[in-house]
């Protein structure tokens, strides 16, 4: 656990569906892109996994044994992106709860980010928002998931 009393979560998402960004937003840290190039713990509260992780079906163990150390799996799509890495029930395995987050939502209109919602929804994740780490929008309702 953390010092602040939120729970460890653990980011699942295609490389460049913005998972490190959205640490950095919730962390209010400077915005900078930085390629994740193994798992990193972000201020004992947050896993960030290389989109690698999930890309790859050899790599896709290292998530799961992973997720050891999570309390909650948080899926991230792309809204922008037309499909979508997640098989259904992608979240079975992990026997956790788990959320989805529509990233880059400033980028994309709105039958977009339904689309992606949906592609989470499928994989399993029990609530879904719709955000961006650029504007802002939907990051009080994110918080609020990752505290509840
Ligand atoms: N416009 C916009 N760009 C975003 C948003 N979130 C992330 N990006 C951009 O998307 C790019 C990839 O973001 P990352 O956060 O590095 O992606 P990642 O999921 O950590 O990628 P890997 O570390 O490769 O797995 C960066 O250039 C970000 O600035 C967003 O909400 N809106
Ligand atoms: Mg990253």
């Amino acid at each position: 656990m953390s010092g602040t009393g939120k729970k460890r979560v653990m980011l699942i998402g295609r490389s460049g569906s913005g998972k490190t960004t959205l640490c950095q937003y919730l962390n209010n840290e400077a915005l900078r892109y930085r390629k994740t190039q193994t798992v990193e713990i972000v201020n004992g509260a947050m896993i960030d996994t290389p989109g690698e992780y999930l890309e790859r079906r050899n790599l896709q163990r290292a998530l799961l044994v992973t997720s050891a150390d999570a309390e909650l799996i948080v899926l991230v799509q792309d809204a922008t992106e037309q499909g979508t890495m997640f098989p259904p029930a992608f979240t079975s395995v992990f026997a956790k709860p788990s959320v989805g987050v529509v990233t880059k939502c400033d980028l994309a209109p709105p039958e977009q980010i339904e689309r992606a919602k949906k592609y989470l929804e499928m994989a399993g994740a029990e609530k879904v928002v719709a955000t961006s780490s650029m504007s802002g929008e939907g990051m009080p309702a994110l918080t609020e998931l990752l505290e509840g």
